[in-house]
């Protein structure tokens, strides 16, 4: 096992980086030539969703959290309109965290401290102060490049537990001649959407993950990648390697770099095009709903090709 997630923290932090009022992070790697070029690969018109459903059967890891409740509070019954006029409203009540998301740069943090130094004290019943969801300006616009480990290895999916390392990550990124730059959005597929679509709420599936290891932390540093999403709960392995913290990864890449983490993607239909015309990289635009406050938000990224 690698260092510890502190020691490892303290030596990639972007405290002070991008200012001292900084509250977006890595985002700011991100800069308008960067996504104008982003823009340019888009050449056949191809739209990817990449949100899963949103409703009572979204699945909860852990029970962390409450299912999406959806009510119609009209249905066009009982009203009397001029004219017929007939409507439907409706209620969603759910975890910002509930469904595809981004994690705003206060969700998690250790030491009383969120990223850039803010103190976590500041985040109260009626929201955060600091580094909230709304707070990442923009959203997420830039270069995606999807990155295919089960693909990459020949398998369905990985394994609950198994971790994804600079080793691996390098591995795919040679294997599908992807040539990164300083700003691109890294998309992981493990499978395990995949696999929970295919076998359903297990405990194996619902109780850990495969996922980025706590030194893939070095390797999305070096390389200035703005955000990492995947197509599982939390990004990183579960059980981890280093069981010193509740998800390490989470606290090294959310507090120290400030960078978001986008979960439950889809990433399925995006990677059988990816790997039938061999170009991984794409333009996407995953704005977060500009809740005030929010420690995250759900998204509805698109991939355009
Ligand atoms: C937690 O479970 C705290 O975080 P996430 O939803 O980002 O995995």
């Amino acid at each position: 096992m690698g260092r510890g997630f502190r020691d490892l923290g303290a030596q990639l932090s972007n405290w002070g980086r991008f200012g001292p009022d900084d509250e977006r992070g890595t985002l700011n790697h991100i800069t308008a030539e960067a996504i104008a070029a982003a823009a340019a690969s888009v050449r056949d018109g191809k739209v990817f969703e990449l949100a899963i459903p949103i409703d009572s059967t979204t699945p909860q890891p852990g029970n962390l959290r409450a299912a999406p409740v959806h009510l119609m509070s009209e249905t066009g019954e009982g009203q009397d309109f001029r004219g017929g006029f007939r409507y439907a409203d409706d209620y969603v009540f759910m975890a910002l965290q509930a469904a595809t998301q981004w994690d705003a740069l206060c969700h998690v943090w250790y030491d009383e401290r969120l990223y850039n130094g803010f103190e976590a004290a500041e985040t109260s019943v009626r929201g955060a102060r600091r580094c909230s969801i709304d707070k990442l300006t923009g959203g997420v616009v830039g270069r995606g490049v999807l990155l295919d480990a089960p693909r990459h290895l020949g398998l369905a999916w990985l394994e609950r537990g198994q971790q994804i390392g600079p080793a691996e990550l390098d591995a795919m990124v040679a294997a599908q001649d992807v040539e990164l730059v300083a700003g691109d959005v890294l998309l992981l597929r493990t499978g395990w959407w995949l696999r929970y679509c295919t076998e359903g709420a297990t405990k194996e599936v619902m109780s850990g993950e495969p996922g980025l290891s706590l030194e893939a932390a070095t390797w999305l540093a070096e390389h200035r990648i703005a955000a990492v999403a995947a197509d599982n709960y939390a990004v990183e392995a579960i059980p981890p390697e280093d069981r010193s913290a509740v998800l390490a990864l989470h606290l090294v890449l959310i507090r120290d770099l400030g960078m978001t983490l986008g979960e439950m993607f889809d990433l399925e239909e995006l990677a059988a095009d990816c790997a039938a015309d061999g170009r991984w990289s794409f333009l996407l635009c995953a704005a977060r709903l500009p809740f005030s406050g929010a420690a995250g938000s759900p998204t509805a990224p698109l991939a355009l090709k």
